[in-house]
């Protein structure tokens, strides 16, 4: 990456700041698993106003992104998101031109932009399920922090062939790879086949994330929220891959699996409680 620093009245903003990094790695690495051709994915992530001011001036907003949906409950809150039609495999080559760190304004009816953007560009076209979805993340994990769309292969070509009920299509996940009851006991959500970027979707989203970490839109791609970029590029992983393997199988004769009194005992072993209502024991 460019070690180019901008200075900016007084202030360093500068592609180094621990959240420009990693928002360019992440999107780098999820590029190179050819899960964000094109402009697809984006993220958003939660940051704290002294890290921000550490780097950016946050005294002057550079302009203001009226939104067309008001978020009173992330007012004077501070993000990094991937821009509108920029393309992941880009951000790693030009962080201030794709990603941009904004502050909501008082009201929670705009967006004001402290860094990135560059040239009059905007937040990502999903912004309203993004922010829908921290709102509603937030209040039942303080830690949560981060939101990632991501267009993951192998879970769009399962919402092909798979039932779309959320409790037959999880409990199918955990029976591909013994890892994933103990990543996601709490399960996958499913939301029907909508138009991206509207409120709408926004809103099916969000009332998924009351209860669910991970959201699926059929033929479309994934939404994951978490506490770090880690965990939650984590739990796209883990998913993906057990996706892999269910479209890896799929047509040929299963000779055994992973029974449900099995996938029980991983669950005590691990302690954790699967969601109910899957497991026939
Ligand atoms: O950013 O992925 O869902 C482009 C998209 C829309
Ligand atoms: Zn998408």
């Amino acid at each position: 990456m460019s070690a180019s620093v901008i200075e900016s009245k007084g202030y360093i903003a500068s592609v180094e700041a621990p959240f420009i990094r990693e928002m360019s790695e992440i999107t780098h690495h999820m590029w190179s698993l050819g899960w964000d051709e094109l402009n697809g994915g984006n993220v958003s992530c939660l940051l704290d106003e002294e890290e921000v001011a550490r780097y950016i001036n946050i005294r002057e907003p550079q302009r203001t992104i009226k939104l067309t949906f008001p978020v009173q409950e992330l007012a004077g809150k501070y993000f990094i998101v991937t821009g509108s039609g920029k393309y992941f495999r880009n951000v790693i080559k030009d962080p201030e031109a794709n990603l941009g760190v904004l502050r909501v304004s008082g009201s929670g009816e705009s967006v004001e932009v402290l860094w990135g953007l560059r040239s009059g560009a905007v937040p990502t076209s999903e912004l309203p399920s993004h922010f829908m979805s921290h709102i509603e993340r937030l209040k039942v994990d303080p830690s949560h922090r981060i939101v990632l769309h991501t267009h993951a292969t192998n879970v769009i070509a399962m919402t092909f062939t798979h039932d779309l009920d959320e409790l037959k299509f999880t409990k199918t996940l955990w029976e591909m790879c013994t890892e994933c009851l103990v990543v996601f006991p709490d399960g996958v959500s499913v939301i029907p086949w909508m138009v991206p970027g509207s409120s709408e979707i926004g809103r099916a989203t969000a009332d998924k994330m009351k209860d669910y970490r991970v959201v699926i839109w059929p033929q479309h791609g994934i939404f994951v929220t978490g506490a770090t970029m880690d965990a939650t590029f984590g739990l796209v992983e883990t998913i993906e891959k057990a996706a892999m393997v269910y479209n890896l199988i799929g047509g040929r004769e299963i000779k055994q699996k992973i029974t449900d009194r099995q996938l029980a005992d991983l669950a005590a072993a691990f302690r954790v409680t699967p969601k109910a209502g899957i497991l026939e024991v």
